[in-house]
């Protein structure tokens, strides 16, 4: 490789010419920003294959999860390599800026939210860390839907996030594994041993080609994400061919290429569905045996799996890998059941990520038998064998063993994921403190009576690199003179910050910071819906999955009721109030939502009387990218969900991070956050978990919560006020709210009103706001990744670092 001084100019037009066959005289923008990301991969390459020799003989975190949401590649990868400057300066002799060139970036949609952004981070910090870890997944071939903003309403358009090819990948079609659904089981007397023994003989196979996309941590590991597409085995059936009968000679390829096309773009339901059962048995076998091929090429028995790779479920999603690694150790390995469970139970743990009754996975006996009739075999056998220890815990207790079997009897019989997960695992974890504790009192609370020791937390963390440093640069920089550059691997330092909350000067600074933020997004909100926001006012965001339970419509009933002040000449802290998410497809409410949302900017921003005031905007297609945008703009985050329903919640450490200060309730990671940056610095309201809990239990009358305030913004959107006089357009929204209300917003409201009339009376002094947002930033620490994946290490994985 030729050592010149910028090796990466001469790397880029290389790549222009060889990999993309074009002249750098007349390649396009596009064409530099590929050519880029091809020189970036090749640095991260030599990272990776050095990592690799070096964990040949260690343990090895395999991180199973459906939903990777890794965002745009190309910042992130300069930032971490140490590159980002030679790269501006190699792009400065084609006349190009780097800003332009990242714009180029396209993100791959493969998750939904929260659990698929954590999956992302966490493989961040363990390249950070130099944990040796892979993470597994599906290579959808559309990602989350795009969200177009039509009439006020949401549409959804397919994510060809492939077309014009990505250049992360790399294809290894000789690792490509097979995988079978359906069929029969055979049972045989082994000629060798004379044992009794199970054969699957399925009636469909598909081939898993593996995508991997590296993961460079910061200036130092690389591991990689290994991304499994499925494909026909045999692309033609020549019986079908010779019959004459073209179409149906490629129909099984069609059948087989479906089950990694889509995302399911549902984060909380949709349980059910058979091709949803066959993502994940397919990602999760395809992933399992790669492990085990791995291990006999370096010739280490299967026994020893566990001192070689930890499996770490990301939700439920992969929790079929209980009975996989089973069938594989018994049916293809020849173990005996005592042995395969030692091995499978001391290698699994399984992170919980909701309490939420409709989003717990249920599928079907009848169809589990039809699509994995081997796996339903190993699955009543394992229960078996684990209802005969809870009988002798607790002998003669029938409701203990309905409540606790693997088996749903009531209704249609279902097999029941998180059961099988927590039996096949050595550890459970919630993903904050509150959510762990209600984990173990009110999720499975007969399982914490059987297996205490099981039980784990670790708050979720997210990763500074990406949140920090590569999206707010100039507050990073304002950092880097602070406390010194080390901060961003070691967040603790951080606190070194509150030494210096009295110097106005660096709080001036920070203020500073935050309007570059303002003005940026500003630019970015004119640009694209043509809405002028003003940087001086207050930003007080509500960005996450549209969903009821994460309580938009409190923000939206909070925001007409303000309306309603200003209309009645009420003083105002101007603010610009900010919403952004999609909402599931067949979410009729969550839709509703969004409509109502859209149709309130519009009233408000077209009314006179709100100028200098409120504006309200909804940003459309909600994604990493724009998240990178929103949380350096941020003065007040909102995290109002019904407490107790939250799990953790992870934007809210974003915001944090960047400064910004929080209304929230008691939920997830608000309860840890608020504990860290004290009570002064936190705006709390709100019901708490048990509170909550009680007005559930004694009755919850929705109209009891009314007052004249409420009742007067309610009626102003039953006349049809911001639906151009039509009364039908909100009616569910309101129905909603007022009979049923079962995320109890109208408990809620009063307080949460009152408690932003405190929050403005804070904004408007400006040394005391941003002594707050000091404090927030200091104490941030805590909520980087590096640290829950130390705590991983730690707790669960059992691996020294
Ligand atoms: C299940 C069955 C069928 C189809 C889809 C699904 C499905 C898909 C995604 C169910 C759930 C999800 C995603 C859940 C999720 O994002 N949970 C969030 O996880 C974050 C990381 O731990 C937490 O911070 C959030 O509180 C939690 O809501």
């Amino acid at each position: 490789m030729p050592k010149v001084k910028n090796e990466l100019l001469d790397s880029i037009s290389q790549h222009i010419f060889y990999t993309l066959g074009k002249r750098v005289d007349t390649a396009s923008t596009y064409d530099f920003y590929m050519a880029l990301c091809y020189a970036v991969r090749d640095r991260m390459m030599e990272l990776h294959l050095n990592q690799l020799n070096k964990s040949e003989n260690t343990k090895q975190v395999a991180y199973l999860s459906a939903e990777f949401l890794i965002g745009p590649q190309l910042g992130n990868n300069l930032v971490n390599l140490g590159i980002q400057e030679e790269a501006r300066q190699a792009l400065e002799k084609y006349d190009l800026t780097l800003d332009e060139v990242l714009e180029k970036s396209e993100e791959p949609g493969l998750g939904n939210g929260g659990l698929g952004r954590l999956a992302a981070c966490y493989m961040e910090s363990l390249s950070t860390l130099e944990v040796p870890a892979i993470g597994y997944g599906i290579r959808y071939k559309f990602g989350i839907f795009k969200q177009v903003i039509a009439d006020n309403q949401q549409y959804e358009v397919t994510d060809n996030w492939l077309h014009g090819g990505w250049p992360w990948e790399l294809a290894y079609p000789a690792d490509t594994r097979t995988v079978g659904f359906g069929g029969k089981v055979e049972h045989y007397t082994s000629a060798t041993d004379g044992t009794y023994k199970s054969r699957w003989v399925p009636s469909q196979i598909v081939e898993g080609v593996p995508y991997d996309v590296l993961q460079v941590g910061y200036k130092n590991g690389c591991n990689k994400l290994r991304l499994w597409r499925a494909d026909a085995k045999d692309i033609f059936d020549f019986g079908a061919f010779n019959q004459g009968d073209y179409l149906g000679s490629v129909e099984e390829s069609v059948r087989s290429e479906t089950i990694s096309k889509v995302l399911y773009p549902n984060d909380g339901t949709d349980a059910g569905r058979q091709l949803r059962l066959k993502q994940q048995f397919f990602f999760v076998s395809c992933s399992i045996q790669d492990m085990l091929v791995s291990l006999t090429k370096r010739r280490v028995p299967v026994t020893d799996f566990p001192d070689y790779y930890t499996l770490q479920l990301n939700d439920t999603h992969p929790s079929i890998a209980v009975a996989e690694l089973m069938r594989l150790l018994i049916d293809e390995h020849h173990l005996d059941w005592d042995t395969a469970w030692s091995v499978t139970s001391k290698s699994i743990a399984y992170t919980n990520h909701t309490l939420l009754p409709e989003a717990l996975e249920k599928w079907d006996v009848s169809m589990f038998e039809e699509l994995l009739p081997r796996h339903l075999e190993i699955i009543y056998e394992i229960n078996e064998r684990f209802l005969q220890v809870v009988r002798l815990k607790y002998p003669g207790d029938s409701e203990m063993l309905s409540k606790l079997s693997i088996i749903c009897e009531d209704g249609n019989k279902s097999v029941r994921m998180a059961h099988l997960a927590t039996v096949g695992s050595h550890h459970v974890n919630g993903v904050a403190v509150l959510h762990s504790e209600l984990v173990k009192s009110q999720l499975m609370p007969e399982f914490y009576d059987l297996w205490p020791h099981k039980f784990e937390n670790v708050t979720n963390g997210v990763t500074p690199r990406r949140w920090l440093k590569s999206c707010n640069q100039p507050l990073a920089e304002v950092l880097d003179n602070a406390v010194g550059p080390e901060w961003v691997t070691n967040m603790d330092i951080l606190r070194k910050l509150e030494e210096q909350q009295d110097d106005s000067n660096l709080l001036e600074q920070i203020a500073e910071t935050k309007l570059i933020g303002k003005h940026k997004l500003a630019s970015y909100i004119n640009n694209n819906l043509g809405v002028l926001v003003d940087p001086s006012s207050m930003f007080d965001v509500h960005v996450k999955r549209i969903h009821e339970y994460k309580r938009q419509h409190l923000k939206a009933l909070e925001v007409v009721i303000q309306y309603l002040r200003i209309k009645n000449g009420a003083d105002y802290v101007p603010r610009t109030v900010i919403f952004g998410g999609k909402a599931a497809p067949g979410y009729y409410m969550a839709k509703q939502i969004i409509h109502f949302i859209n149709c309130l900017a519009e009233v408000i921003n077209s009314d006179p009387d709100m100028e200098g005031k409120l504006k309200v905007v909804f940003l459309p297609n909600y994604s990493v990218k724009l998240g990178e945008l929103v949380y350096p703009a941020a003065d007040l985050s909102e995290q109002i969900s019904t407490a107790g329903k939250e799990a953790s919640g992870t934007g809210n450490m974003k915001f944090q991070m960047n400064g910004a200060l929080t209304i929230g309730t008691l939920d997830g990671a608000n309860v840890e956050i608020r504990d860290l940056v004290g009570e002064e610095n936190f705006f709390l309201f709100g019901k708490n978990e048990e509170e909550i809990g009680k007005l559930q239990s004694d009755g919850y009358y929705p109209r009891n919560f009314l007052n004249h305030e409420i009742e007067e913004a309610l009626n102003l959107i039953r006349v049809g006020h911001f639906s151009h006089g039509n009364q039908n357009i909100f009616s569910d929204l309101l129905e909603n709210i007022i009979n049923y209300d079962p995320f109890f917003v109208l408990a809620d409201l009063e307080h949460y009103v009152s408690v932003q009339d405190t929050v403005s009376a804070n904004w408007i002094d400006r040394e005391n706001w941003y002594k707050k947002s000091l404090t927030n930033i200091a104490r941030s620490g805590f909520f980087s990744s590096d640290r829950s994946i130390k705590d991983y290490c730690q707790k669960i994985w059992k691996i020294e670092r």
